[in-house]
């Protein structure tokens, strides 16, 4: 089936997509840390901003925001949740709040973080605690005694014992105390991990085995790469394994992670420059996917830039953060890179939005931001939006039908025609059409006894029966005799004399009960195929009764019933046969006219039959005079 793509022009305000790769789209959050608690997924990055002037090039980091999600898809901000000038021995004017930790022990929340003492030009590491993930944080006096370095991050283990991990002169550890805020043991240099540049540990414990994972620098002037150990003890030896993502491909000197499972399925958490191509210092977080081989060992990630999730096609897709092979990703505006993407297609060239959940609804329109030089047409899951010249960004929409998309769980856009810049797609349903009810976007229920015909004659109010079910495979067979056959069969009592009211049911066949509905149509063509949809009725194979009455209040001379219709239809004014569209028919309006007729003062019924196999029905009605003017000085009626 082929839908007819309608593009119209729409203003929509811009909002926040959904968080795609990276994940969190106004500031800069680096050094991700993921928790989990009560169910929910707590985020502790560290906050890159623009550096001041002493610290020109380098790392400028003044405070931390903790962000919550319930489904790694939308993220919400919890604010500042700890300063520097709020910790009594840190220097407030250091920005050296680089990466912190949290974890839950007794009912509170620790947060470690490290940042520069007063008046000394290392780091120490500082404990805040909370009630909540989300704080308020109070910071401790003084940092943990002993520890000198960056990067802390927390075990908890099954035993109850802790331990941290930190970064100074390779990596470290040493057991916590009961009071999470002071070391058991003393400081040791982890073994067992390869030679080169190492910081930010995460250690993690997965069926009885130890892990810890770090940055670390493999080649001579390299970048970071992620790398891991494993142990069957918290502090090693360890056991070096392998890379869990190798160094990013844009140059972004750092990388610092942790890793999660949620709902049994891991996630690493780490960050790179997204949002700033010129200065890898400002970096912001992502989330993919992070798998086990059966050994316990670690399959190596490749980020993408799709992220994790299922996205909300009825919320905003950025469609640049799909997976293509061929499309070429751009930043919207160079200067602002916070604006984020467009992927550019070429005929031939699609992109593949994985994770798409409709919720086996179709939606009836799609909406996209786009450009093209010289007009271009996607195809969305089969389904054709053809794009006009457009040399600036224009967000457009286009009526959509049939059910390609409602069970679809990767968006296909693919270019084939012309080249087309696309930022962002959006889907709707129709709300009403989804609530079943007639009184929507398509048909209103009609006001008061009377109607008129609308400016160009059009007829909107019926009373149509839903539809009845019938076996055609092929429009093809529509010939006058297979029309007048089926049409003149009995299908139910009253089919040529009934004037129904709203709600009324006929039998048809063998006790099925089909209802008539009285509607107002919104447009000049009576969209059938929603009707049958917002009933709950069977769309294609299809047989469909209408009737509407009229009132003149003079007569109608020389005027002719003018109709169309998806597929064929037969008309009848007061019994009486006055037009028959044979064949596979597209509506077009006027496409068949009766002979010339006279209607007397008074009320005449006019009734339709329609029948469709595959395609979209509908129909339009109208009288028009010996000029093929229409006719418009009558009245429309509820009986
Ligand atoms: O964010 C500042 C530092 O950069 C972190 O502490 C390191 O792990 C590196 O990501």
């Amino acid at each position: 089936m082929q839908p007819k793509a309608i593009i119209a022009a729409l203003a929509l305000a811009s909002g926040l997509a959904q968080a795609q790769n990276p994940i969190i789209h106004d500031q800069f959050t680096a050094d991700p840390t993921a928790r989990v608690f009560d169910g929910r997924v707590y985020l502790y990055p560290s906050h890159d901003i623009p550096p001041v002037e002493k610290l020109e090039g380098w790392f400028c980091m003044p405070d931390y925001h903790v962000f919550s999600s319930a489904d790694l898809v939308r993220w919400t901000d919890h604010g500042v949740i700890l300063r520097q000038e709020d910790v009594p021995w840190g220097d407030p004017e250091a920005y050296s709040m680089w990466a912190p930790d949290c974890v839950e022990r007794g009912g509170k929340y620790y947060f470690y973080f490290p940042d520069a003492p007063r008046g000394q030009k290392s780091f120490g590491v500082g404990v805040a605690v909370a009630d909540k993930p989300e704080g308020p944080f109070t910071p401790m006096d003084k940092p943990i005694e002993g520890l000198m370095g960056i990067d802390p991050c927390v075990l908890v283990d099954d035993d109850g014992k802790s331990y941290i991990y930190w970064a100074g002169m390779g990596i470290r550890g040493a057991e916590l105390d009961s009071t999470m805020a002071a070391l058991a043991t003393p400081p040791a240099v982890m073994e067992g991990l390869p030679e080169g540049f190492k910081e930010g540990p995460f250690a993690f414990k997965r069926q009885g085995k130890y892990y810890l994972t770090f940055p670390w620098v493999r080649k001579k002037n390299g970048t970071e790469t992620l790398a891991y150990v494993m142990s069957d003890n918290p502090l090693g030896p360890w056991e070096f394994k392998g890379l869990i993502m190798e160094e990013h491909p844009n140059g972004c000197w750092t990388n610092h992670h942790s890793i999660v499972e949620i709902d049994g399925q891991w996630y690493i958490f780490y960050h790179r420059n997204d949002y700033s191509p010129k200065f890898d210092k400002s970096r912001s977080a992502r989330i993919d996917y992070l798998e086990f081989e059966p050994d316990g060992t670690i399959a190596l990630v490749k980020p993408t830039n799709r992220g994790v999730g299922v996205a909300d096609p009825y919320d905003r897709l950025q469609i640049d953060r799909g997976v293509s092979a061929e499309g070429k990703v751009e930043y919207l505006d160079k200067d602002n890179p916070f604006d984020g993407w467009y992927i550019r297609l070429k005929k031939g060239e699609k992109v593949e939005f994985p994770r798409v959940n409709f919720g086996g609804c179709a939606p009836s329109n799609m909406v996209a931001r786009v450009r093209t030089k010289e007009g271009a047409r996607i195809k969305v899951n089969g389904l054709t939006m053809d794009v006009p010249k457009l040399e600036e960004w224009r967000t457009l929409r286009a009526e959509i039908f049939g059910r390609a998309l409602a069970d679809a769980d990767t968006l296909t856009v693919a270019c084939t025609r012309g080249t087309i810049d696309i930022d962002w797609m959006q889907f709707f349903r129709d709300e009403t059409e989804q609530a079943g009810t007639l009184n929507g976007v398509y048909f209103t229920a009609p006001q008061g006894f009377f109607s008129l015909p609308d400016r160009q004659g059009f007829i909107r109010r019926w009373h149509v029966l839903e539809p009845i079910s019938m076996n055609i495979r092929t429009n093809v067979i529509f010939t006058d005799s297979y029309l007048r056959e089926v049409f003149g069969h009995s299908h139910f009592g009253g089919q040529q004399t009934l004037i129904p009211t709203d709600g009324q049911t006929v039998e048809v066949g063998d006790s099925v009960q089909l209802a008539w509905h009285s509607v107002e149509s919104t447009g000049s063509n009576v969209q059938l195929y929603r009707f049958a949809g917002l009933t709950g009725r069977p769309v294609y194979g299809v047989l469909f009764w209408a009737v509407t009455v009229i009132d003149c209040p003079e007569a109608l001379e020389n005027v002719r019933l003018a109709a169309g219709s998806n597929s064929a239809s037969m008309w009848w004014i007061d019994g009486e046969e006055v037009l028959i569209l044979s064949g596979d028919r597209r509506m077009v309006m006027d496409d068949g006219m009766s002979a010339r007729l006279t209607l007397t003062p008074g009320r005449h019924t006019i009734r339709a039959a329609v029948i469709n196999g595959p395609g979209m029905s509908n129909f339009c009605a109208r009288f028009i005079d010996e000029n093929g003017a229409p006719v418009t000085h009558y009245l429309i009626c509820e009986q």
